[in-house]
């Protein structure tokens, strides 16, 4: 049977990150890609490419999440940017209900044209109300900053630290993502699974991060544990698409270039070295 793969996510409209990545990576790894928006956000070129933030209003979220779990059953969802308190409790409350067997949360901390106060009232409220939820959560190397509270993170052992800090907060497992900014020749990144930690290595591509990677790689792991693959896998398979897709990124009249989940090739050696 075909496996069903669900976001709860973002639309970035020039389709280089947020709900449309969700998609394309769900198909690409052999998933029926469903999804909820939560906000629209749309880039200005006029301003430095800023973003222009629009939530969908609460109820309409609700309706399209009650649409989707009554058309299918649905044990796996990603839940992507989410941007207001007010979402954050629509969703909260479906995490609550319990229904989901695979949460895989992105957490989404910062978008940039947000006013700070409400920022810090939506980070909040995604630490208190949606993280205890997650079973995998997915934060890159300032998110992992902000939610362990460590000051600086400079090596992979600092990395796995601060993974185990977030592990506390109540998530399964914990994914904490080095990226181009932590020092060093291979990107890295860190699977916390309560017990013991995996390393996953692939060479750095350029000093540049290309838009989409993350939200690339938590769609990846929701599509894997939509099939059944275990977490270790998923966790590489994910990293393996993104690796994949940064050597294939798009151009375009953007400051930034985007990951291309199209370049996967799922018959290819991994690229990634896990110990
Ligand atoms: O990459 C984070 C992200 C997620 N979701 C949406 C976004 C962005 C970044 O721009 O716009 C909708």
């Amino acid at each position: 049977m075909t496996p069903f793969a669900y976001t709860i996510a973002g639309s970035e409209a020039t389709g280089g990150a947020g709900f449309q990545v969700d998609l394309k990576t769900f198909h690409q790894l052999g998933c029926y890609g469903m999804g909820a928006l939560t906000c629209i956000v749309s880039f200005d070129p006029k301003n430095n490419w800023n973003h222009r933030f629009v939530p969908v209003d609460p109820q309409v979220i609700a309706d399209q999440i009650e649409a989707a779990t009554s058309a299918q059953d649905l044990d796996t969802v990603k839940i992507g940017m989410l941007g207001h308190p007010d979402t954050i409790d629509v969703v909260a409350k479906v995490l609550e209900a319990g229904s989901f067997k695979n949460v895989v949360l992105d957490p989404v901390l910062i978008c940039k044209g947000q006013e700070p106060g409400q920022a810090l009232d939506t980070d909040n409220a995604l630490r208190q109300k949606i993280l205890p939820h997650a079973t995998v959560v997915t934060p890159n190397l300032f998110e992992t900053k902000t939610l362990s509270g460590m000051d600086s993170i400079e090596s992979v052992e600092d990395l796995i630290e601060a993974a185990k800090k977030i592990g506390e907060l109540g998530p399964r497992y914990v994914v904490a993502k080095g990226g181009v900014e932590l020092p060093g020749d291979d990107a890295v990144d860190v699977l916390w699974d309560g017990e013991k930690a995996t390393v996953y290595s692939v060479p750095k591509d350029g000093e540049e991060r290309p838009s989409g990677a993350g939200c690339t790689l938590a769609a990846a792991i929701t599509a894997e544990l939509a099939k059944g693959t275990d977490i270790v896998d998923a966790v590489r398979i994910a990293k393996d698409v993104v690796t994949a897709g940064i050597a294939s990124k798009v151009g375009g009249h953007t400051p930034f270039d985007t990951v291309w989940q199209g370049a996967y090739d799922p018959s290819a050696e991994s690229e990634v070295t896990v110990s």
